[in-house]
């Protein structure tokens, strides 16, 4: 739709397009959607930009619950604020934020905590409605109700988001670089940086070259790490790695008659300090912690496997081995503090000559980020 100013639709629903997820694996339909205004706490913004995420792909297949129809998908995105409902005091209209499929109440023991991202006023969990008031936002043109993803639901020119679930941010970053800040590059460079610490000179592999993986490789890179073992099926993703900090690369499905953690075991002679992995296969999580370091190496999981998928570690090698497994949400990430940070470095540190090719391209250039890292 035409952008309208917010005088005019301010408290009245809008009428609007959105891609709708009408049955599972099904393509999506471009419909007209009724958006209603924001209850308390929540916030109507207009989308500017969303990409896809592989999480949209998994939920879009699903045919049992959480999978849920019909239902607007999309949860990386960047917008600004058309309208706020009662107690929002934080942002107003007109803001550019960033919506979060994490919260950041900001208020509970959790947010308060250096130690968590994980929120507990507003618990994060895979559900169909708006986290507080527990109802859609959202009606297609017969009045049925369109369920919300991951609080998000950013395939949409409209949506509602609670306040929690937004990060105010300077409007200066270009939009399709900004909308990564909400999921994918956050939770790769956040793995890296806040949910495993990881050091100077630390060795590091990674399960998967996607976007994830490769955003934890610039987020390893970022810390300091000076080998980043890649690991995946696709021999092409080694040089897209090379540019995110990969110096090394595992063919997982040309390692002979051994396992990919024995090849990982016998290149870092005896496990690597941090191991991520970003598939989503209970397996890889196996292997993943098979070759991290006895003592003090690290196993984060980022992946998102089928509900159900189970672990199973054997209780002796666990006691005996002296590792960590660590689950990682949006890379253990604050979204109110983090994105900002995030967000400063890549606009202070991109010189405007290499921001002028960013622009152009479709390739997320971060590598120009100045290590160390800040913590
Ligand atoms: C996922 C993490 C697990 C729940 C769904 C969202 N992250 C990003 O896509």
């Amino acid at each position: 739709m035409d952008e309208k100013s917010s005088s005019e639709t301010r408290g009245n629903p809008i009428r609007c397009r959105a891609a709708v997820s009408r049955k599972p694996g099904e393509p999506l339909v471009i419909e007209e959607v009724m958006v209603a205004p924001p209850m308390p706490h929540e916030v109507r913004i207009r989308i500017i930009c969303t990409s896809l995420c592989h999480s949209d792909i998994t939920f879009w297949k699903l045919k049992d619950f959480p999978g849920i129809f019909p239902r607007i998908l999309g949860h990386e995105a960047i917008g600004v604020v058309e309208s706020v409902g009662e107690d929002v005091n934080e942002v107003s209209e007109g803001d550019t934020v960033i919506p979060t499929f994490m919260p950041d109440c900001g208020d509970c023991v959790d947010c308060r905590s250096k130690k968590s991202n994980l929120c507990s006023k507003l618990p994060f969990k895979v559900s169909p409605w708006m986290p507080r008031h527990e109802t859609s936002r959202f009606t297609d043109l017969k009045g049925e109700v369109l369920y919300h993803f991951l609080f998000v639901s950013s395939f949409s020119e409209y949506t509602v988001v609670d306040v929690a679930h937004v990060t105010k941010i300077d409007p200066s970053i270009p939009p399709n670089r900004a909308c990564l800040l909400s999921c994918g590059v956050s939770t790769g460079v956040g793995a890296a940086w806040r949910t495993a610490d990881v050091e100077k000179g630390s060795t590091v592999v990674i399960f998967g070259l996607g976007s994830i993986g490769l955003a934890v490789a610039e987020g390893a890179r970022l810390c300091g790490a000076t080998k980043i073992i890649g690991v995946d099926l696709n021999p092409d993703k080694f040089e897209t790695g090379k540019k995110f900090g990969v110096t090394d690369f595992v063919n997982s499905g040309n390692c002979g008659d051994k396992s990919v953690s024995q090849v990982i075991n016998e290149m870092t002679d005896g496990g690597a300090d941090y191991c991520f992995e970003c598939v989503g296969m209970a397996s890889l999580v196996h292997e993943a912690y098979a070759c991290c370091r006895k003592g003090w190496g690290k196993t984060i999981v980022l992946g998102v496997d089928k509900p159900g998928a189970k672990l199973s570690l054997s209780s002796f090698e666990v006691l005996h081995s002296g590792k960590s497994l660590m689950g990682s949400l949006f890379g253990g990430l604050k979204a109110k503090s983090d994105i900002p940070i995030l967000l400063k470095k890549y606009l202070d540190k991109i010189p405007s000559s290499n921001f002028r090719l960013v622009c152009k391209g479709e390739i997320v250039t971060v590598v120009n980020w100045n290590p160390p890292f800040p913590m």
